[in-house]
């Protein structure tokens, strides 16, 4: 997926406004109305099928929008709802909100397949009829691209409708680790793709390294801008499209060249950006001045973390984040050099109806003179704790 970014503020909040006024935030509404999940880990999914739908515009795609007041709608008993993860995983339930699901007891049935066309059932039963919000139906973990709803009617008619459903990835059972981006392949190749102006800009090395035989270095000179957009930057882009509700843990290391200028504007170093095309990102790391700072919500959003910056040495950052547009139900917590810096602090952490990705590298101000340069190391992503240690 190429992410073309467009207008003026996707930098970090500027208290020197050089960089305009940013596109504001409030076209994004219906925070009240976003899913909540419980006892479920929401995987992302590529796609979904139905076998119809109400010919009205309650459409398949209406039940992965976070929006609890849209909805997938079709007539009649057998009528189904069909997710593809994009791969085989492992998943062991579906978290589903129906729509007036409290006045409604649903009949289904949940089915998942590997290839689309042979089905198993996991899962036959009836829903609470006590709750709109979403209601987790777990199963026996089991590998599968696929979890399809079939639903045959409820207590008042036969429309099947369902405002969001998910499905859940099984527990954590040995490692939880999800992706890495350490750099140990010898390239960049465990990365969705780059924004550079040119190879020597991101480059694999083998000194300095944090961990293992290879870290990246980011070069930015004034005037790279690879994406015609805002700002100077060359930045490795991961997919990691964290799914609402999702929780993970991201270990990395991150060292500032001895020369890495200091100047009163924002340079980013790792961001979370969302799937929008305008407005700073939910959750960016970046230098400003002679401090690094965590800011979450966009502009002016939050600043929960800032410290020193410091030169020539690894600074090793763990966050822990759970993605969600409720600040109820998001939060984040970073740990600094082994120390827990910002305890865990709820705050929205994605815009609502967008999905994040990961971007790492060098992003900023195009206002700045001289060369940035600054390495990265070690990135890792999984459910615990213990497996990015
Ligand atoms: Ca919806």
């Amino acid at each position: 997926m190429l992410l073309i970014i467009v207008g003026t503020a996707c930098g970090a909040p500027d208290t020197t406004a050089a960089e305009g006024t940013p596109e504001t935030l409030e076209t994004f509404t219906t925070t009240a109305d976003a899913l909540t999940v419980q006892n479920c880990s929401p995987l992302p999914t590529s796609s979904v099928l139905a076998s119809g739908d109400d010919g009205a515009g309650s459409v398949a795609n209406n039940t992965r929008d976070d929006r609890l007041d849209t909805r997938w709608s079709a007539l009649g008993k057998g009528v189904w709802i069909d997710y593809d993860l994009g791969s085989v995983q492992s998943l062991s339930g579906a978290a589903i909100a129906w729509h007036q699901g409290n006045t409604r007891v649903n009949t289904f049935t949940l089915y998942v397949s590997t290839d689309g066309v042979n089905y198993t059932q996991v899962y036959t039963g009836k829903s609470s009829g006590t709750t709109t919000a979403a209601e987790t139906y777990t199963f026996a973990t089991r590998t599968a691209r696929r979890l399809r709803i079939t639903v045959y009617g409820n207590t008042l008619n036969d429309w099947a409708s369902i405002a969001e459903a998910r499905v859940c990835g099984a527990p954590a059972t040995g490692s939880s680790v999800v992706w890495r981006g350490d750099f140990e392949t010898g390239n960049i190749s465990q990365w969705t793709s780059t924004q550079m102006v040119s190879a020597d800009r991101l480059q694999v090395i083998s000194s300095p390294v944090r961990s293992g035989k290879y870290a990246l270095k980011a070069t930015v000179r004034q005037g790279d801008d690879p994406i015609n957009s805002s700002g100077n930057r060359n930045e490795l882009v991961k997919m990691t499209r964290e799914a609402v509700g999702s929780e993970y843990y991201y270990r990395w290391s991150t060292m500032f060249a001895s020369d890495f200028p200091s100047v009163k504007t924002w340079q980013l170093f790792t961001q979370w950006h969302h799937e929008g095309s305008s407005g700073s990102p939910p959750l960016e790391f970046y230098v400003y001045g002679e401090e690094i700072r965590l800011n979450i919500g966009g502009d002016p959003g939050t600043l929960v973390w800032k410290a020193p910056l410091v030169r020539g040495q690894w600074q090793d950052f763990i966050l822990h984040v759970k993605w969600s547009p409720e600040a109820s139900v998001g939060f984040v917590e970073l740990y600094h050099n082994g120390q827990l810096v910002l305890p865990k602090r709820n705050i929205a952490t994605m815009f609502p109806g967008m999905l994040n990705y990961l971007k790492v590298g060098l992003y900023r101000s195009d206002t700045v003179t001289q060369v940035g340069v600054v390495y990265h190391d070690g990135w890792i992503m999984a459910r615990t704790l213990a497996d990015v240690l």
